[in-house]
């Protein structure tokens, strides 16, 4: 049986100021994966303290929220047959410098933080981070006809 989930994705500042909005979503759509949210914005402190509520104690915490916030990122929501991991192979391991070759941050990045881009964890991680961004409007349902080209018939099916 097919598990379809939602992940939700951020270009970072330093993504975004790369201009690597066209990379980083090229790669998602020849992967495979489908598109439902989009739209760029500015995270706001409160946004960012709930996003990141599970490093609230760590040392990089207020830095790490400072740089979300000094710039604009780009949020996404991509859907897909076990999208979430699919996703984070995709993105690869936090630090840039040591992910795999192939990975966006192994392709693009050199750091710890300024790693270019943010991928859900789990499903637990990605409901909440999708609703901490999107409205329910804002996700966008629709057919594509590229799916019957992407699954089997047997994977489609929820
Ligand atoms: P990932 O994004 O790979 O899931 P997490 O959840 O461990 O990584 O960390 C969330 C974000 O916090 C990272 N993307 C990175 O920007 C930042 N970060 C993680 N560890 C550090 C660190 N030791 N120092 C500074 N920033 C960090």
């Amino acid at each position: 049986m097919a598990d379809i989930q939602r992940s939700a994705v951020l270009v970072k500042p330093d993504g975004l100021q790369r201009g690597l909005i066209g990379e980083i979503i090229g790669r998602f759509e020849r992967k495979g994966l489908k598109l439902v949210g989009l739209k760029m914005m500015h995270m706001t402190d409160a946004q960012l303290s709930e996003w990141y509520v599970e490093h609230k104690d760590r040392s990089f915490f207020n830095d790490l929220k400072s740089y979300m916030a000094s710039m604009p990122i780009v949020a996404m929501v991509w859907e897909g047959v076990d999208a979430i991991a699919t996703i984070r192979k995709l993105v690869g391991t936090t630090l840039g410098r040591e992910a795999e070759a192939g990975s966006i941050r192994g392709d693009f990045s050199m750091s710890q933080q300024l790693n270019l881009i943010h991928a859900s964890a789990n499903v637990g991680d990605a409901e909440r981070e999708v609703k901490i961004v999107f409205t329910q409007d804002e996700l966008i349902e629709y057919s594509s006809v590229m799916e019957e080209l992407i699954y089997a018939d047997f994977e489609r099916k929820k």
